[in-house]
């Protein structure tokens, strides 16, 4: 939308070139990925010459934005990485909401779970001089000097996802309660054992990524009902929300903590997925048939399909399709309004028929949703 000239060709040939080598968000490559540059400039011919003069990823972006209509919005989007199918879904979401047909350009920036390319991100897009800046913020903390920069820029930034707790300076966040889905857990749990006369809990958890809201959230409410009820938490080690991090950690405690456990609970889908290869391969029987009940977050398709096989025995949604309701917000910063601070994503809780029981949270009745084989279809 902003008009910029040479010095945003520049600074968009620095972007392409601090971040080459990047490559698509599903490559598992361990550099950060981008489309950011390549299709967000616009020019007129006088800089379209000019920029021959620049290096070739310049010259790109001149050819490239020729096409450019001239009035689509700029943003900028620093997402957290590609470590989860939870994560797929988002960029997805994202890519399809602010793409050129909805009168967007976004620079998408896969950060590979690391917290300074995260912050370099943001940085390449206040040089870009974007409209808007995007964050889901890989940890709670840090934020501060950054957000101030985008601040000092007059750029509006919106988190989505994750939290920010050291700073304010961001117009509004979209995301989910995950102490609250740690709670939902934990008090399904308590009432799902009562209903098959299981008295003792001795959990395991596997962590999400150190320091992530999600993970603090999720931690936090499982812990405060454990607590509550007197259970046994016998380790807790991060996953870093992967099937690779669950498969490795559920390996350690198969070995442990062997025949001491009859809880897991795998903080997302992918690190459930790495720890039920664990639990096989050492002879370890889970679901709502096995020895252990094993519960996961995220209820992506891929969860929810592994409930439906009686592997999973619970799973927690959070919902990654939050693009919509930030389209929402930059329309209402558009307008000159003001966007509401937070807005809290709407998840459900799944299980299959015989595990689903009543329970209630801090007094409030929750809701379970059977998995069928439509609502597998519904799902991300
Ligand atoms: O649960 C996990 C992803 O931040 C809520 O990040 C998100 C979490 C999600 O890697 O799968």
């Amino acid at each position: 939308m902003k008009k910029r000239l040479l010095g945003a060709l520049i600074s968009s040939a620095m972007v392409a070139s601090l971040l080459a080598g990047c490559s698509s968000s599903n490559s598992g490559t361990t550099e950060p990925v981008t489309d950011g540059g390549t299709e967000t400039e616009q020019t007129t011919e006088e800089t379209a010459d000019t920029a021959a003069t620049v290096e070739e990823a310049a010259q790109e972006v001149a050819e490239n934005t020729e096409s450019a209509d001239g009035e689509l919005i700029d943003i900028g989007f620093a997402q957290v990485g590609h470590e989860s199918d939870w994560r797929t879904a988002s960029t997805k979401s994202c890519q399809d909401v602010f793409s050129e047909a909805n009168g967007y350009n976004l620079s998408f920036v896969d950060c590979d779970n690391d917290s300074a390319a995260q912050l370099e991100a943001v940085r390449s897009f206040i040089e870009q001089d974007v409209d808007y800046i995007i964050i889901d913020p890989i940890v709670s903390t840090g934020w501060d000097t950054v957000l101030t920069e985008c601040e000092d820029a007059g750029i509006p930034v919106i988190v989505i996802d994750r939290t920010i707790d050291d700073s304010d300076k961001y117009a509004a966040w979209v995301g989910s309660d995950f102490k609250q889905e740690g709670l939902a857990a934990g008090e399904w749990l308590k009432a799902y054992a009562d209903s098959k006369g299981i008295t003792e809990i001795n959990a395991l958890v596997i962590s999400g990524t150190t320091g992530a809201s999600a993970q603090i959230g999720r931690s936090d409410g499982f812990k405060e009902v454990a607590d509550s009820y007197g259970w046994t938490i016998l380790d807790e080690q991060s996953g870093d929300f992967t099937e690779d991090g669950g498969q490795e950690v559920m390996e350690s405690y198969c070995k442990s903590y062997e025949g001491k456990f009859n809880v897991v609970v795998c903080q997302n889908d992918n690190e459930a997925f790495g720890a039920m290869t664990a639990m096989d391969n050492a002879g370890v029987t889970y679901g709502p048939d096995g020895d252990v009940i094993l519960i996961s977050f995220d209820a992506c398709t891929a969860g929810l399909e592994e409930v439906k096989a009686r592997k999973i025995t619970a799973d927690f949604e959070c919902n990654p399709l939050a693009a919509p309701t930030v389209e929402e917000v930059i329309k209402t910063l558009q307008s000159g309004g003001t966007p509401e601070t937070e807005v809290y994503m709407p998840e459900h809780w799944y299980a299959l028929s015989d595990a689903i029981v009543e329970f209630s949270i801090n007094g409030e009745a929750q809701e379970m949703t059977e998995v069928t084989d439509e609502v597998i279809e519904a799902q991300y």
